[in-house]
């Protein structure tokens, strides 16, 4: 009774140690002076509702809060598939902006992040992440 508690914790333990080291995903772009980061803690994304977060820095590596952060998630054209495509504006969180991605299909999916910031000209990154 003892040991298959024990065999059990060790299996419990190994299951969570290796849930622990899945990594997420982390994806920086430097497009002129900025330098925009998606990140996704829970990757591959899944059909269904993720949460994905975008963190800006400027050129001294400052991390930019006055920022507009608009987002266009969508699946490039495929052979008997509506297009898909979804806009979002991601909020500001701590220091990061975060958004909510509705994905209603599996495969490749690219995420467009559109910066812009006071007086300056947006910027523009795309990403490429997969959904499983
Ligand atoms: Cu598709």
């Amino acid at each position: 009774m003892k040991k298959t508690f024990l065999v059990m914790m060790v299996v419990v333990l190994a299951a969570s140690v290796l849930a622990g080291c899945t990594k997420g995903y982390e994806s920086q772009k430097q497009v002129g002076d900025v330098g925009i980061m998606l990140k996704v803690d829970r990757y591959p994304l899944v059909k269904g509702d993720n949460t994905l977060s975008v963190q800006i820095v400027d050129q001294s590596k400052k991390t930019v809060t006055d920022a507009t952060v608009d987002v266009r998630y969508y699946m490039p054209p495929m052979s008997g598939m509506a297009p898909m495509e979804f806009n979002t504006q991601a909020a500001l969180k701590g220091s990061g902006y975060s958004f909510s991605a509705n994905i209603p299909m599996e495969g490749g999916w690219k995420v467009d992040v559109t910066v812009t910031q006071p007086g300056k000209t947006p910027v523009n990154a795309t990403f490429n992440v997969d959904a499983r």
